[in-house]
C-alpha cells in the first residue's frame, strides 16, 4: 500500500466552481450523471491530464465539451481516470452506474432499512462518481434526484430546494442547489420515507431558518430532544462566538447504519440514530447528553470545517480539535445553565472531568502504542483509520490551551481574524494557530506560538516532573517544572531516538495551606488563587513570596494541558487535597491520584499471590466524600467512582489485565461493605425524589449517584443490594433508572433473578434498535462474560455483523470493554477472527476493532505472546484492507 506524505502536498491544477449531478436512484443499480465545469489555474501546465477518484463505479460513458471519448482517449486504471483537455476551461461530463445494496461499507451511497444515505468523509464521494476527491476542491453544487415516488417519498440534498415535480412511472425529481461552495466530503443526498419534525427561528440578524429532524415514521416522538437541542446550539454559537445559521434549511436526518456518530454535510447532517432518538422510557441521561453534544458538534462544523475546510486530510485536527472544543465548551455551558455560581462551576467541572477521562482512556494508551501520531499526522496509508482520539480529543486539549492563554475573550478575537482571513478557503492547521498568534502577540508583545506549534508536530504524553522548594526564613515556595517526552510510536524504532525539543505547556497552579486554606499568590503584577505558568523550556523555576507556611501544591488545575503530571506528594497531601482544593477539578484528581495508589498496591498483592488489603485511611477518604453534603450529587458521583480499569491499565507495567480487574472489584466490594450504611442512606436520599423526568444536571446528577451507590451495595453483598436492584429494575419510570437496576443485577450476581431480569428487558424492547443496543452491551462487558457466552449472543435473531451499532455493541464492547473475558488466549483469537470477518463486511469498523489491542507490547508475557499470535493471524489473511492491513502492520513492527 501506498503512503501518503504530508509533505507532499500539491495543489490540484484545475478548479470546479461548478458542479450538477443527477442522480436515477435505485437501489440495486444507480445512474450518477456529472458535469463538472473545471478551469485551469492560470500558474498550471497546459499539458497536466486531469486525474479524478473513483472506486467501485462501473464508467458508462465520458465526454468533454460535448464529444465523447473513445477508450483509448482516457486512461482507466485502479481509482484513477486520467482525462487530456485541451483547453483551459472545459465541461467533463461522466455517466456512471454505483451499486448501493451492495455497499455493505457505508461509504459513498448506501442502503439503510428502505432508505437511500450517502457518506463521503473521507473519501467516500469516489465510490458515486468520478471526482477530484479532496476536500480543497470547493465547488457549488446543483443536484437533481429522480427515484420512485413510493418507495423514495422524500428527496433530499444539500442547500435549498429549488423544484419537485412528478414524472411518469410513478417517479418523481427534486432537484437541490446548495449556494455555498464545498468539497466533495460534504455532499449528501437522503431518498427515503421519513417523519419529519420541525421549528422555524429566527437568527440573530433578524432571518428566519427551518430547522428539521427526520427519523423513521415510528421514532417521531423521539426527535424531540435533538431539536431543542439543535435550536440550542444555533443559539449558543451566536451568544459566544458571534457565528450565525448562514442557510435557510438546516435539516439532520436519522441514519440506523452508520459507520460514525454523525456527518456534518452542508445543510444535511446525517447521523447515526443512537445520536438523534431518544425520550426517557428508551434512553439514559447519558444518552440525551451525547445527543445534545453531537447535534452541536455537527451543527459547530457548520463554520468551523464547512465554511472554512481543511487543505487535506493531514489538517483534519484543524477541524475536529477545534469541533470538539467548540462542543465540548456548549455541552458545559448547557450544563450549568440556570444555575447558581456555586453549581454551575460544579456542574462545569463535571464536564471537564468527564472530558479527561476520555482523553486519557482512549487518547493516552494511543500516545503510548504503535499507532502514535501527533495531531497533524504526518503520513497515513488510509486516511479512515486517523480519526482517532489524538486528532479529535487530544486536538481539542491542543485548541483548549490556546483558548487558556488568550482567555475567553482573546479566543473569540482569534476566532474571528481566523474567519477574515479564511473564509470560504481549504487551509491549514498553520493558519489556525497564525490567527490565534496574532492576537497573543498583540496581548503578550515580545511573546509568539513558535514553541505552541510544536504540538501540531510532536506525538507522545509529554509528563511534566514538579519540584517544589519552600523557604521557611523567606516565606518563599519556589515551584520548579521539567518536561519531557519519551519518543511515540514509530520514534522507538529510531536509533539514535529524535529530539523532541520542549512543548509551550499553561500549566496552573494553585497552593494550599495546611488547613486546606486557598493561598494568594503574587504573580505577574495580580494576587490570585489559581496563577497560570507559561512553561516553554526544558526546566524553569517560579517563585512566589509571602507564604506563611510549607504548602501543598495544586497541580494543572483543571487539566490545564493534556500532560502526566509526576509529583511525590505523601497520602496526607493528597488526602488534604481530596477535601479541600477549591479547584474541584484538581479536587477530583487528588481523590483519584489516592485511589489509583490503592488499586495499584492491589494489583501488586494479587500479582505476588498476597492477602489483598485496602488502607483504612483511603477508606475514610470515601467516606468523608459519602458524607460531604456540599458537593453536588454529579460531582459526588465522580469523586466516589474509581478510576477506570483501563487508566489503571495504563499505570501497571508491564500491563496485568486480569489483576487490574480483580483489584478494582476487590476495592469496590472493600469500599462497599464498609461503607454499607452510607450507600445505602444516599442511595434512599437519591431515591427519594421522584419527579418528571428531565435529563438536566441536576436531575441526571441525583440518578447517578443513586445507581454509583447501588452498584458499590451490590458490590459489597449488602443483603438489601439484590432486593433494591430488582425493584429499581422492574419499577423503573426512566431508562436511567432501568438500566441501574439491570446492570448492578447483571454484572455482580449471577443469579437466576438477573437472568430473568434479562430476558424480560429483552422481551419488552426487542423493537427498539438503540434499546437492544444497551442490552448486548450490558452482557458483553459483564465480568462473567465468556467468549463462548458471546458466541452464543452472536447467534441470536437480533444480532448482525453488517449494521455497526450491533457490532460495536457486542462485538467491540466485549473485546474492548470486557477484561476478564477478553484478555485470553480464546478472547484474543475470538476478536481476530471477527476482524477478519468484519473486514469482509466494513473495512473502516473492521480497522476500529483491529485496533483493541494495539499496546499488546506492553502486556505480561503470557497475553503478549497470546495477543501478537492473534495479529499474526488477522496478517495471514488475503486479501484484507487497506484500512486493516495499515493497523495490523504498524502493531507488528
Ligand atoms: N466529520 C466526521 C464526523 C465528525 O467528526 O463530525
Ligand atoms: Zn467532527
Amino acid at each position: 500500500p501506498t503512503t501518503i506524505s504530508r509533505l507532499d502536498y500539491q495543489p490540484y491544477p484545475y478548479l470546479l466552481p461548478n458542479v450538477e449531478l443527477e442522480f436515477d436512484l435505485d437501489a440495486a443499480a444507480t445512474k450518477v450523471s456529472a458535469r463538472l465545469h473545471f478551469q485551469r489555474k492560470p500558474d498550471a501546465a497546459a499539458d497536466l491530464p486531469l486525474v479524478l477518484d473513483g472506486s467501485e463505479l462501473e464508467l458508462v460513458s465520458v465526454a468533454i465539451d460535448g464529444q465523447a471519448l473513445r477508450a483509448d482517449q482516457y486512461e482507466l486504471s485502479g481509482e484513477t481516470l486520467r482525462l487530456f483537455p485541451r483547453s483551459a476551461a472545459f465541461v467533463v461530463e461522466i455517466t456512471s452506474l454505483c451499486k448501493p445494496a451492495e455497499n455493505s461499507s457505508l461509504m459513498g451511497l448506501y442502503v439503510s432499512g428502505a432508505s437511500l444515505f450517502t457518506q463521503c468523509e473521507a473519501e467516500g464521494f469516489r465510490r458515486i462518481t468520478w471526482f477530484p476527491d479532496r476536500p480543497d476542491v470547493m465547488s457549488r453544487y446543483r443536484v437533481t434526484l429522480r427515484a420512485d415516488k413510493s418507495r423514495y417519498p422524500l428527496l433530499l440534498s444539500n442547500g435549498n430546494l429549488l423544484q419537485s415535480r412528478d414524472l411518469d412511472d410513478g417517479r418523481h425529481e427534486a432537484v437541490w442547489e446548495d449556494p455555498h461552495p464545498k468539497p466533495c466530503y460534504l455532499f449528501a443526498l437522503v431518498a427515503g420515507g421519513f417523519a419529519c419534525r420541525e421549528q422555524t427561528i429566527r437568527t440573530r440578524s433578524g432571518r428566519e431558518a427551518l430547522l428539521q429532524v427526520y427519523s423513521d415514521p415510528e421514532s417521531r416522538d423521539k426527535t424531540e430532544w435533538a431539536l431543542e437541542s439543535l435550536a440550542r446550539a444555533v443559539r449558543w454559537d451566536e451568544q459566544r462566538f458571534g457565528l450565525e445559521l448562514d442557510l435557510d434549511r438546516f435539516m439532520v436526518v436519522a441514519a440506523r447504519d452508520f459507520n460514525m456518530g454523525a456527518m456534518e454535510n452542508k445543510g444535511l447532517n446525517i447521523f447515526n440514530s443512537a445520536y438523534v432518538l431518544a425520550d426517557a422510557e428508551s434512553a439514559t441521561d447519558a444518552s440525551f447528553r451525547a445527543i445534545e453534544a453531537v447535534i452541536g458538534h455537527e451543527y459547530f462544523h457548520n463554520w468551523t470545517g464547512n465554511r472554512v475546510t481543511c487543505r487535506d486530510w493531514f489538517q483534519l485536527s484543524l477541524k475536529e480539535g477545534l469541533t470538539v472544543f467548540r462542543d465540548q465548551e456548549f455541552s458545559a455551558d448547557m450544563l450549568a445553565a440556570d444555575l447558581p455560581e456555586a453549581e454551575a462551576r460544579s456542574a462545569r467541572a463535571v464536564k471537564r472531568i468527564d472530558d479527561v477521562t476520555t482523553l486519557r482512556i482512549a487518547q493516552f494508551p494511543e500516545d503510548a502504542g504503535p499507532m502514535a501520531h501527533p495531531i497533524r499526522p504526518e503520513s497515513y496509508q488510509e486516511i479512515g483509520n486517523f480519526y482517532t482520539a489524538t486528532v479529535y480529543e487530544k486536538g481539542a486539549e491542543v485548541i483548549r490551551m490556546q483558548h487558556t492563554l488568550l482567555g475567553e475573550a482573546g479566543f473569540r478575537a482569534g476566532l474571528e481574524e481566523y474567519f477574515r482571513r479564511h473564509d470560504g478557503s481549504a487551509v491549514t492547521c498553520d493558519d489556525f494557530v497564525a490567527a490565534m498568534e496574532s492576537v497573543y502577540a498583540r496581548q503578550h508583545p515580545g511573546k509568539n506560538f513558535e514553541v505552541f506549534r510544536r504540538w501540531y508536530s510532536q506525538a507522545g504524553t509529554p509528563r511534566v516532573q514538579v519540584k517544589m522548594d519552600y523557604d521557611q526564613a523567606l516565606g518563599r515556595c519556589t515551584i520548579t517544572l521539567s518536561q519531557h517526552c519519551e519518543p511515540a510510536g514509530i520514534e522507538k524504532l529510531q536509533v539514535p531516538p529524535a529530539a523532541k525539543p520542549p512543548l509551550h505547556i499553561p500549566f496552573a497552579l494553585g497552593l494550599l495551606g495546611r488547613e486546606g486554606q486557598a493561598l494568594s499568590l503574587q504573580h505577574e503584577g495580580q494576587a490570585r488563587d489559581t496563577v497560570l505558568l507559561d512553561l516553554t523550556a526544558a526546566s524553569q523555576s517560579w517563585s512566589f513570596d509571602g507564604i506563611p507556611e510549607r504548602p501543598v501544591p495544586s497541580l494543572l488545575r483543571n487539566f490545564s494541558a493534556p500532560v502526566i503530571v509526576e509529583y511525590p506528594y505523601s497520602d496526607a497531601e493528597l488526602t488534604l487535597l481530596a477535601g479541600h482544593d477549591t479547584d474541584p477539578f484538581a479536587r477530583w484528581e487528588a481523590g483519584q491520584e489516592l485511589a489509583m495508589r490503592q488499586l495499584l498496591a492491589l494489583v501488586a498483592a494479587i500479582q505476588a499471590g498476597q492477602p489483598p488489603r485496602v488502607d483504612p485511611g483511603f477508606v475514610q477518604v470515601w467516606h468523608a466524600l459519602l458524607d460531604d453534603k456540599t458537593l453536588s450529587p454529579a460531582y459526588q458521583a465522580r469523586a466516589l467512582t474509581l478510576p477506570a480499569e483501563k487508566i489503571l491499565l495504563e499505570r501497571t507495567s508491564p500491563m496485568d489485565p486480569q489483576a487490574v480487574a480483580h483489584a478494582r472489584a476487590e476495592l469496590r466490594g472493600v469500599l462497599g461493605a464498609e461503607l454499607g450504611s452510607s450507600w445505602l442512606r444516599i442511595y434512599q436520599e437519591c431515591a427519594d425524589e421522584p419527579q418528571e423526568y428531565h435529563p438536566d444536571a441536576l436531575q441526571a446528577g441525583r440518578r447517578a449517584l443513586q445507581n454509583l451507590a447501588l452498584s458499590y451495595l451490590m458490590a459489597g453483598a449488602h443483603p438489601q443490594a439484590p432486593k433494591l436492584a430488582l425493584d429499581q429494575y422492574y419499577e423503573a419510570a426512566n431508562m436511567t433508572d432501568r438500566m441501574g437496576g439491570l446492570s448492578a443485577l447483571v454484572n455482580f450476581s449471577d443469579t437466576p433473578a438477573a437472568t430473568q431480569a434479562l430476558g424480560h428487558f429483552y422481551e419488552q424492547w426487542q423493537q427498539d434498535p438503540l434499546v437492544v443496543d444497551r442490552w448486548f452491551t450490558l452482557q458483553a462487558t459483564a465480568p462473567t462474560t465468556s467468549v463462548e457466552a458471546v458466541r452464543a449472543l452472536m447467534l441470536h435473531p437480533a444480532f448482525t455483523l453488517r449494521n455497526p451499532n450491533r457490532a460495536r455493541s457486542l462485538i467491540f464492547q466485549f473485546c474492548m470493554n470486557n477484561l476478564q473475558g477478553a484478555h485470553t488466549p480464546e478472547g484474543y483469537q475470538f476478536w481476530a477472527e471477527q476482524v477478519v470477518a468484519l473486514d469482509r463486511i466494513n473495512p473502516e469498523i473492521a480497522a476500529r476493532l483491529a485496533r483493541a489491542f494495539d499496546n499488546w507490547a506492553r502486556y505480561v508475557p503470557a497475553n503478549r505472546d497470546a495477543i501478537r499470535q492473534a495479529l499474526e493471524t488477522i496478517q495471514s489473511h488475503s486479501p484484507l484492507s487497506r484500512n486493516v492491513s495499515e493497523i495490523i502492520t504498524k502493531a507488528l513492527k
